[in-house]
């Protein structure tokens, strides 16, 4: 059963600025899926490491990690990120053919240098372990992060029953499914594509035109302007974060932090960095454009800047230099 998302987000609500430490530890964890490219550019492995932040301070739990992207570096990357901060045994899907290099300044190097065990041929696929995990969790509690392209889960909707699952794939989602907390597009309109979109148009299309339970939408011009990551030359040598970045951006830079903002989104709401927009909803053409349309509303909503993105970048940039305890 859907939850309105004007109901989910007020509870979802919590006070929040910077450091784990400083956020209520009597928040519920939320169940997290995060689906990520992690290859192109750093902002997911600064995401996955905000989701961990999240995870130590007992906000969130995260079931599994999946790939868009079927290279055979980024899982291995992913896995040793997981393995930095005590949760080795994540299970990361991917997707055939697992060949190929990572489009990735980072992902080879993470992936050779930092402790993994992950093996491309026996990880599971994507849209079996999405089934899978989400059939074991209660109705209507399920949060998923998407910070790449979205095939995964337009596989997920046309999924059939299977043995985890009496249900077809849209119906498992509007079961399991609290949220859809998306990186992509522009708000309200874009003349061209926003990448994430573009890079698999016809299933960007179909999965947000499709989805069957509320969806939460971070677009380009968000987290553009928030920038981060110049402070983790502070932090351990061995830190598959700070590695990421250092491989990424030129000494002393940061970079923008779009995939942060929806990992952020999703598990805390508007966290009041944010607005909130509501009404109408967000249409996708296969050529991965998207445009916000007025009528009718059907629970879409996307995030707009509010507080200042120095402020922003502050308290991500908080949750992205956390530490594992050791
Ligand atoms: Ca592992
Ligand atoms: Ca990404």
């Amino acid at each position: 059963m859907a939850i309105r998302l004007s109901t989910l987000l007020v509870l979802l609500f919590t006070c929040s600025t910077s450091s784990p430490a400083q956020v209520s530890p009597t928040t519920r964890p939320v169940s997290v899926i995060l689906d990520t490219d992690m290859d192109s550019d750093c902002d997911d492995v600064g995401a996955l490491a905000v989701l961990h932040a999240l995870a130590d301070n007992g906000e969130a739990r995260i079931l599994a990690v999946m790939m868009s992207d079927p290279n055979g570096e980024s899982p291995r990357c992913a896995d040793a990120i997981n393995t930095w901060f005590g949760r080795a045994d994540i299970p990361i899907g991917v997707r055939k053919p697992g060949v190929g290099k990572a489009n990735s300044r980072y992902a080879r190097q993470v992936a050779e240098e930092l402790p993994n065990d992950f093996s491309y041929e026996r990880g599971p696929r994507t849209v079996p372990l999405y089934r899978h995990v989400l059939a074991a969790q209660p109705d209507g509690t399920v949060v998923i992060i998407s910070i790449g392209t979205l095939e995964n889960l337009a596989e997920l909707l046309d999924s059939p029953a299977d043995s985890d699952s009496p249900l077809a794939g849209i119906d498992l989602v509007r079961r399991k499914v609290r949220l859809w907390s998306c990186m992509g597009g522009y708000y309200p309109t874009n003349k061209a594509a926003e990448h994430n979109f573009k890079l698999a148009g016809p299933q960007a299309a179909r999965a947000v035109n499709s989805w069957p339970t509320p969806i939460l939408f971070s677009g380009w011009e968000l987290g553009s302007r928030v920038i981060t990551g110049a402070k983790l030359a502070q932090t351990p040598a061995g830190s598959p974060v700070r590695r990421a970045y250092e491989l990424y951006c030129k000494p002393g830079e940061g970079r923008c932090s779009w995939d942060q903002t929806s990992v952020l989104a999703g598990v805390r709401g508007a966290s009041g960095y944010w607005s909130i927009h509501r009404g109408g909803y967000n249409h996708v053409f296969e050529d991965g454009r998207n445009e916000w349309r007025l009528s009718p509303d059907k629970d879409h909503a996307y995030l707009i800047e509010r507080a200042p993105p120095a402020e922003v970048a502050k308290g991500i940039e908080g949750l992205m230099l956390w530490q594992p305890k050791k």
